[in-house]
This record gives structure tokens, C-alpha cells and sequence, in this order.
């Protein structure tokens, strides 16, 4: 080959990769999935909003994975046993219903938050990190409803999306339209720190994409881009373990929500005390309304705050196990 020859060459084939990474997940090569006819179960209703996610990667310590990836419910062992546990991809769940809506909430959880940089000299590593996602669909007859806000959280601030023209912003602005691939919402996980962004992002070096599925699988490598997940409910999972409080334990850092103690974070001890908060711990986008875990516990009440809703937006529970189990709800 001339040099012009291969250079007109090498111009084609990083045209060709742009085109094939740029249409990646969204071609008419993954088939729609069948709407559902009948009433869903909570966790169907969860699998079928359950998010793309497109994560940025730089080694094994970006991949997604359970809290007791290591075999255990202990939090400051897991910087440590990031190594040798198992890194099968995991996402665990919730759904929360009102008269009007479905607040369904997804935590990726990954052992280390770290940097490109050593940690020693970056000052910004901390064992655990969960970060999370709620989605808001509108209950309008049919059984998967009308997917209405993606809100994400990356580091100190929650991003609002919009699906539906009907919501407009509150306390939080609107950052853009939620990305869709078929029903699910796609989201980035940004490499590093894995903070959850719902526009497109650039991810770098590498990224794997995560669906959800049938299995739960590890990557193949640092640019495999069909792995699938398992979902795990929040409810049978890390609310069952809130309890286990203190050094050594599973969480730690104890705050008051409203009259009950709740732990902020798992138990964490490197470059750092208890960095990673629970789904339950979140401190952001409270302003003046809301106070640290409404955005999980109250989710009615925080994305009243957070957006407003033309349509008729019910703050009255119909199933909200975790305020029934702190005393502060009734069964309906
Ligand atoms: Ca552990
Ligand atoms: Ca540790
Ligand atoms: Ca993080
Ligand atoms: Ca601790």
C-alpha cells in the first residue's frame, strides 16, 4: 500500500468504527420486546424500564457487581477483596407505587471508587461506591405505563430528564431528553468516580455496556458491550441488612430519619470513613423541602420537589414497604 493509500484507509476504517460504536445498541439489529397484555409484577415492571448501562472502564474495578460480591455482608473488606471476588454483574431494584405512579429505583454498586491517578496521590479513592438511578412512570391504564423522568445521581448533584413533555422542572432543572433504547432508559457511567449521567457521555479508555437478563455475567473485557445483568431487590438485599451497623459490620454512619436511625453508608475504611452512602443515605437535591433519604424512602414527596407534573401526581402510597417497616406508613 502507498502512504496515501493507507492513510485514505486508515480514514475508512475509523469512519466504520465511529459508525458501528456510534449506532451500537441502538440498530435495527436488537428486536422491540413484546408489550406486555397483563397486569406486571413488581419486578416486571423493574425489568422493563431496567437501564442500559454504558460504563466507562479502565480495569476490572469499574465493573458493576453485588455488595457481597466477596461472600460476605461486611463493608470495609471489600477495597481489599475487590481482586478476587466475583465481579458478575448485578443491579438491585426497587419499586414504590402511588395512587398515580411507579417510582422505580436501580443502585449500581462497584467495590472502589478510585482514580486514574494513584490513590495516594490523588486523595480521592474510598472503598464502596453506590450510585443510583429513579425512574418515574405515570399509571396510565396500560401495564407498563408511561415512563415520565430518568433522575440520576453523580457525585453531589441528582440530573433530571425529561421522557414527557407533560413534566416540567421544579427545584432541579431539566438537563435534557432521557435516551431510550426500545423501553430501557441508557445511561453513563462515567470510569473512575461512577458518577450516572442520562446524556450521552464520552467514556474513556474503554466502556463495557451492561442489559439486563436472564444471567449475571462478568465482562469478557474492557470493551465488551453485551453483558448481561441480574436485578436484586433493594427490599430482600441491603434493606434486609440496615441493622448491621458499625465497624466491621455492613454499614455505618447512623443518621436520623425522622425519629428512626438509619445507616448513611456502607462500612468503609480505605483512603476514607464510610464514602459510599445507601440508597436510603442520599443527601442531595434536598433545598429547603425534603431531608437526607426522602429521595429513596419518599419518593413522591422529593420529585414533587424536584420537577412539576401537569398530569394528577398522588403523594398517598399504595405499596411503600420501607416507610410500613420504619412505622411511619400504614399498610393500605
Ligand atoms: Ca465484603
Ligand atoms: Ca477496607
Ligand atoms: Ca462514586
Ligand atoms: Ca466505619
Amino acid at each position: 500500500m502507498t502512504g496515501t493509500r493507507r492513510r485514505l484507509h486508515l480514514v475508512l476504517s475509523l469512519a466504520l468504527t465511529a459508525l458501528i460504536v456510534g449506532q451500537a445498541g441502538c440498530g435495527p439489529s436488537r428486536p422491540a420486546e413484546p408489550s406486555p397484555t397483563g397486569p406486571l409484577t413488581r419486578e416486571e415492571l423493574a425489568r422493563w424500564y431496567a437501564p442500559v448501562i454504558r460504563q466507562g472502564v479502565a480495569s476490572d474495578q469499574d465493573f458493576i457487581t453485588a455488595v457481597d460480591f466477596d461472600g460476605d455482608w461486611i463493608g470495609n473488606n471489600n477495597w481489599e477483596n475487590q481482586p478476587i471476588g466475583d465481579l458478575a454483574a448485578y443491579v438491585y431494584y426497587s419499586v414504590v407505587e402511588t395512587e398515580t405512579h411507579w417510582f422505580l429505583f436501580y443502585s449500581l454498586f462497584h467495590p472502589r471508587d478510585y482514580t486514574a491517578k494513584p490513590c495516594e496521590q490523588s486523595g480521592g479513592c474510598h472503598e464502596n461506591d453506590l450510585e443510583s438511578i429513579q425512574l418515574v412512570v405515570a399509571k396510565d391504564g396500560t401495564p407498563a405505563g408511561r415512563l415520565q423522568v430518568v433522575e440520576t445521581l453523580a457525585h453531589s448533584h441528582i440530573y433530571l430528564y425529561r421522557a414527557d413533555e407533560s413534566v416540567d422542572e421544579g427545584f432541579l432543572p431539566i438537563q435534557g431528553p432521557v435516551r431510550l433504547e426500545g423501553n430501557h432508559p441508557v445511561v453513563y457511567v462515567e470510569t473512575y468516580g461512577h458518577g450516572i449521567y442520562g446524556h450521552r457521555k464520552l467514556l474513556f479508555p474503554f466502556s463495557v455496556v451492561y442489559r439486563v437478563g436472564d444471567v449475571a455475567e462478568v465482562p469478557e473485557g474492557l470493551t465488551d458491550k453485551e453483558v448481561t445483568y441480574r436485578l436484586l431487590p433493594i427490599y430482600e438485599t441491603l434493606w434486609a441488612h440496615r441493622d448491621e451497623i458499625g465497624p466491621g459490620r455492613a454499614f455505618d454512619r447512623p443518621f436520623d430519619y425522622r425519629g428512626r436511625i438509619l445507616p448513611a453508608a456502607l462500612d468503609g475504611d480505605n483512603y476514607g470513613e464510610d464514602k459510599a452512602n445507601t440508597p436510603w443515605g442520599y443527601d442531595q437535591a434536598t433545598g429547603d423541602a425534603l431531608s437526607r433519604g426522602d429521595w429513596f424512602l419518599d419518593p413522591a414527596k422529593a420529585l414533587a420537589y424536584h420537577a412539576t407534573f401537569d398530569d394528577p401526581f398522588s403523594q398517598t402510597y399504595l405499596h411503600n414497604p420501607y416507610l410500613v417497616d420504619l412505622g411511619l406508613e400504614v399498610e393500605p
